[in-house]
C-alpha cells in the first residue's frame, strides 16, 4: 500500500519568546519532517538549530512509555523501577496524596511545574486546577521572569512594552543582557531589518556573544550592575538636554524625584560601579539623547541578580525619560505577555469550583522547601513540565531533600530525566504532537493552536488525562475536572477576542489588541490605574524595596570580602543547543554543545595554570561542579561562565553549575539569582566534585 502523508500546523511549545508555528509531516502515523510555516508573520519560517532537530525527542528510543513505580533506591536510574498498568500507578500516586494529606493536610502537597511546555492546556490550567481544588500548597512561578514581571508590573503597570515587529522603525536599539541571536532567534531579522536601514545596534552584556559581535557597539558592565549604568545614562540624557518634560509630565509619576536621584549619578560614579570607561557612557547617552526612536530590549540575563528588579525599572524607565514611546519601534520590551487577553490563571481557577485558601511556596526555593523550612512540610512532590533535580539553585541541598525518605514524589515526563532519579512513581507524557494546546507568545503578539497530529507512544498520557485520573481516584467529582483539552481550550479563549474554530482554520491568529508596528503608548494610557507610568510606586515600600527607580548592588559579584576566597564572578547564561535542559540528554544536540566547560578570561587561566582542555573543579561554600576549561576572551577578567542547564547525572561528578549557586531573592518579584554567583577554580584531582556525586548516566540510551 502506498504510504499516505499529511502535514499538520502547530505550534513550537519550548520556552523561548519566539513560539513558532511550525508544520509537521506524518507518513504512516510518524512524525517524519518538521519546518517552520514561511508564512507566519514573526517567525518567517526557519526554525532555531535545536527545534530543527526535535523529532529526535519525539522519535527518540529513549521515551517513556509506560508508568513505573520505584522498587530500588533513589538515585539508581530507570534499573530502580518496574513497569505498572496505568490504574495501579493512578492507586498508587492517589494513595500517596491521601497519606500526605491525612498526616499534614493538603498544604504538604506541593505541585512544582514550568514551561517545559509553554502551552496552557498541558502547563497551566488542569494540573494547577486539580491542586488548587485540593488546597495543596500553591507554586510561586518565580525561577525565570518574577523580577521583570514585577519590576514592569509597578513601572508600565503589566508584562507591556513596544510592538516587536516595530522595531525596524528604530533608530538606535540597545540589545540590554539579551543575546537574541541564542534565544530570541526570530526578533534577529527584525533587528537587522533596522541595521540595514541605519538603525545603530548597541549589546550591552559581560560577554562578548555573537550578538555582540554583529552589534555596532558592546558595553561589558560587570554583571549585576546594569541600573546604575542605566541611571548614569538617564542623568547624561537629562544633563545634554535629552528629558521630553512635557511626555514625562503628561504621562508618569514620580520624575521630579529621579531627577533628584540623577542628581548624585553623575556618570563617573555610574561608569566606576559598572566597570566601564566613563567616556563610553556619556557617549551612549548623548546617542541616546539625540536618537528618536530608540529601542531597548531587555533580555532575561540581567534579571537574574540580587538587583534584578530596580535593574529591569531603571533600564525600562529610560525611555520614559526620553519620550519613546511616543513613537512606533521606541520603548522598551523585557516581555509581551501583558499584551495577550488569555490568562492561564483564570481558567486554573475557575469561578464556581471550590478552591480552599492555601500558603504560596516560592520555586526557586524549592531547596529550602524540601529541607525543612516548610510548615507543615512538603511530604508531596508532584513535578510535571520541569527539571527541578538539574535546574533549580543549591543543588546538593536540594538532592538532601528529594531523598528525604518521607517524601513522596510523582514526576510526569516524556523521558528519564534527573527529577525521575528521586520519584517514586514516574508517569509517562506526551508530546506536541501528539496532544492538544494553545499557545500565546512572551515575544510577540500571536496566539496559536496545536493540534494532535500522531498517536502517543506506548501508553504515554497527555498531563492533562493524567491529572483527570488523579483527580478520579482520589473521589473528586466537581465537573471542572473533566474537562477535556478541546474544552479547556475553548475557556482560554473566552473574553480573548479569538474564537477556537478560527484558530481549527488558521492555527495562529493575532491575539491583542496592539496593531502590527503601532505605538500603543503614544498618549500614554499604560495599563495602571491612572494610566500614567510609575517612576516612584509607594506600594514597593512594603516589600523593603525603594519606592523610587534605583540601584540596588549586586550580592556576591559585588562582595569584596566573599571575592577574597572566590575571586571569579560566574554567569550560567543559555546555551545555543539546548533549551534550558531539555535537549540536553539527545546525541544531536550534546555533541553540538559539548561538555560542561569554564570559560575563563586568558589573565584568570594563566594565574591558576589552567589550560585549555584542562578538567577543573568550579567550586565555593555550597558545593562544586566539574568541567572543561575554555580559555576565552569573550570575557573580561574576574568574570567566569558556563552555559545552563546540563543534566547532573550526565555530568563529570554528577552535578551541574546548580550546585554553586544560591537560593536567595531578587529585590523584587522573589526571583533567583543564578548569575550573582561567586566561585574559585582551580585543577581538578581525578573525580573530585565534593557534592553528592553520582553515576555518569552510562545507564540513559545514546
Ligand atoms: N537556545 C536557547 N534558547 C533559550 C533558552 C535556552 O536555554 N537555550 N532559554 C529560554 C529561557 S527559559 C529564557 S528565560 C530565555 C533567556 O534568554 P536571555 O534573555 O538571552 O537570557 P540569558 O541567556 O540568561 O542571558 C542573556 C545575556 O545576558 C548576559 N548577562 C548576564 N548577566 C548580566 C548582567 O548583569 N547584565 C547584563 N547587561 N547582561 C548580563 C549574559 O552574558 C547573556 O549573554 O531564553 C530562552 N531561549
Ligand atoms: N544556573 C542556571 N540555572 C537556570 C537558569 C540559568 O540561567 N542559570 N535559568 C533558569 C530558567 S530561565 C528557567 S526558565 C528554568 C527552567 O527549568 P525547567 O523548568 O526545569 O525547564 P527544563 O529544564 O527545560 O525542563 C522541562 C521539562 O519538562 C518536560 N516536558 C516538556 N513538555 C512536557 C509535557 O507536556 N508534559 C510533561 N509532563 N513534561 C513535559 C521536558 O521533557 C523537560 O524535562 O531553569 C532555570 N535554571
Ligand atoms: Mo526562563
Amino acid at each position: 500500500m502506498a504510504p499516505t502523508t499529511s502535514v499538520h500546523p502547530g505550534a513550537c511549545p519550548l520556552d523561548c519568546p519566539d513560539t513558532c508555528t511550525w508544520q509537521l509531516t506524518v507518513t504512516d502515523g510518524r512524525a517524519v519532517a518538521l519546518r517552520g510555516d514561511p508564512d507566519h508573520p514573526f517567525t518567517r519560517g526557519a526554525l532555531c538549530g535545536k527545534v530543527n532537530r526535535y523529532l529526535d525527542a519525539v522519535n527518540g528510543p529513549d521515551r517513556l512509555t509506560t508508568p513505573l513505580l520505584r522498587v530500588g533506591p533513589r538515585g539508581a536510574g530507570p534499573v530502580a523501577y518496574r513497569p505498572a498498568s496505568w490504574d495501579e500507578a493512578i492507586e498508587r500516586v492517589a494513595a500517596g496524596l491521601r497519606a500526605a494529606t491525612d498526616r499534614h493536610g493538603p498544604e504538604s502537597i506541593l505541585p512544582y511545574y514550568f514551561a517545559g511546555t509553554m502551552g496552557f492546556v498541558q502547563g497551566w490550567t488542569m494540573g494547577p486546577r486539580l491542586f488548587a481544588h485540593l488546597g495543596a500548597s500553591r507554586l510561586d512561578t518565580t525561577i525565570c521572569t518574577a523580577a521583570a514581571r514585577a519590576a514592569l508590573g509597578s513601572l508600565y503597570g503589566g508584562s507591556v512594552g513596544f510592538e516587536p515587529e516595530s522595531i525596524v522603525d528604530a533608530r538606535l536599539i540597545l540589545l540590554w543582557g539579551a543575546n537574541p541571536l541564542s534565544t530570541n532567534l526570530h526578533h534577529w531579522p527584525f533587528v537587522r531589518q533596522a541595521q540595514q536601514r541605519g538603525a545603530y545596534v548597541v549589546t550591552i552584556d559581560p560577554l562578548r556573544t555573537d550578538t555582540a559581535a554583529r552589534s555596532d557597539e558592546h558595553l561589558a558592565p560587570l554583571p549585576g550592575t546594569d541600573a546604575a549604568l542605566a541611571l548614569g545614562l538617564m542623568r547624561h540624557i537629562r544633563d545634554v538636554g535629552g528629558a521630553d518634560r512635557e511626555w514625562l509630565a503628561a504621562h508618569t509619576t514620580g520624575w521630579d524625584l529621579l531627577e533628584a536621584r540623577l542628581d548624585r549619578w553623575p556618570v563617573d560614579r555610574a561608569a566606576a560601579e559598572c566597570g566601564l570607561d566613563p567616556d563610553l557612557v556619556r557617549r551612549l547617552g548623548a546617542r541616546i539623547a539625540a536618537t528618536r526612536p530608540t529601542a531597548i530590549r531587555i533580555g532575561y540575563g540581567l534579571q537574574r541578580h540580587a538587583g534584578a528588579g530596580q535593574a529591569v525599572r531603571a533600564i525600562a524607565a529610560i525611555p520614559l525619560v526620553t519620550g519613546d514611546f511616543r513613537h512606533p519601534g521606541g520603548g522598551a520590551l523585557a516581555g509581551a505577555s501583558g499584551h495577550h487577553r488569555i490568562d492561564p490563571a483564570r481558567v486554573a481557577r475557575p469561578a464556581g469550583m471550590p478552591t480552599p485558601p492555601a500558603r504560596s511556596i516560592n520555586m526557586s526555593r524549592l531547596a529550602d522547601a524540601l529541607t525543612g523550612a516548610a510548615d507543615p512540610p512538603v511530604t508531596a512532590l508532584v513535578v510535571f513540565d520541569a527539571n527541578p533535580a538539574a535546574t533549580v539553585p543549591d543543588q546538593n541541598r536540594l538532592r538532601r531533600g528529594l531523598t528525604r525518605a518521607d517524601l513522596f514524589t510523582v514526576v510526569l515526563e516524556q523521558r528519564w530525566t534527573d527529577t525521575c532519579d528521586y520519584a517514586d512513581v514516574v508517569l509517562p507524557a506526551t508530546m506536541q504532537p501528539e496532544h492538544l494546546d494553545l499557545h500565546t507568545s512572551y515575544g510577540h503578539h500571536y496566539a496559536t493552536l496545536n493540534l494532535p497530529a500522531t498517536v502517543a507512544p506506548g501508553q504515554a498520557l497527555p498531563n492533562t488525562e493524567i491529572f483527570r485520573r488523579i483527580a478520579a481516584a482520589l473521589g473528586l467529582d466537581h465537573p471542572r475536572l473533566r474537562d477535556t483539552d478541546e474544552d479547556l481550550a475553548r475557556q482560554l479563549l473566552h473574553g480573548s477576542g479569538l474564537r477556537y474554530e478560527d484558530l481549527v482554520r488558521n492555527t495562529y491568529a493575532r491575539a491583542t489588541g496592539v496593531d502590527v508596528g503601532t505605538a500603543p503608548y503614544a498618549a500614554g494610557g499604560f495599563p495602571t490605574p491612572d494610566g500614567r507610568a510609575r517612576l516612584h510606586d509607594p506600594r514597593l515600600a512594603a516589600h523593603g524595596v525603594d519606592p523610587l527607580v534605583g540601584y540596588t548592588p549586586p550580592a556576591e559579584a559585588g562582595d569584596a570580602e566573599l571575592a577574597r576566597r572566590f575571586p571569579l564572578a560566574l554567569i550560567s547564561p543559555a546555551g545555543r543547543y539546548f533549551m534550558n535542559s531539555t535537549f540536553a540528554s539527545l546525541p544531536w544536540h550534546r555533541d553540538r554543545t559539548g561538555p560542561p566547560r569554564i570559560h575563563l578570561h586568558p589573565v584568570d587561566a594563566a594565574a591558576r595554570g589552567l589550560a585549555d582542555g584542562d578538567r577543573a573543579r568550579v567550586r565555593n561554600d555550597r558545593g562544586a561542579f566539574l568541567a572543561t576549561v575554555a580559555v576565552d576572551d569573550a570575557t573580561r577578567p574576574g568574570l567566569a561562565f558556563t552555559y545552563k542547564a546540563y543534566w547532573a547525572r550526565l555530568s563529570p561528578g554528577g552535578n551541574t553549575v546548580n550546585a554553586v549557586t544560591a537560593v536567595r531573592d531578587t529585590d523584587l518579584g522573589g526571583g533567583p539569582t543564578f548569575h550573582d554567583t561567586r566561585v574559585e577554580v582551580e585543577a581538578a584531582s581525578a573525580g573530585a566534585c565534593g557534592g553528592d556525586s553520582r553515576g555518569d548516566g552510562a545507564d540513559l540510551p545514546r
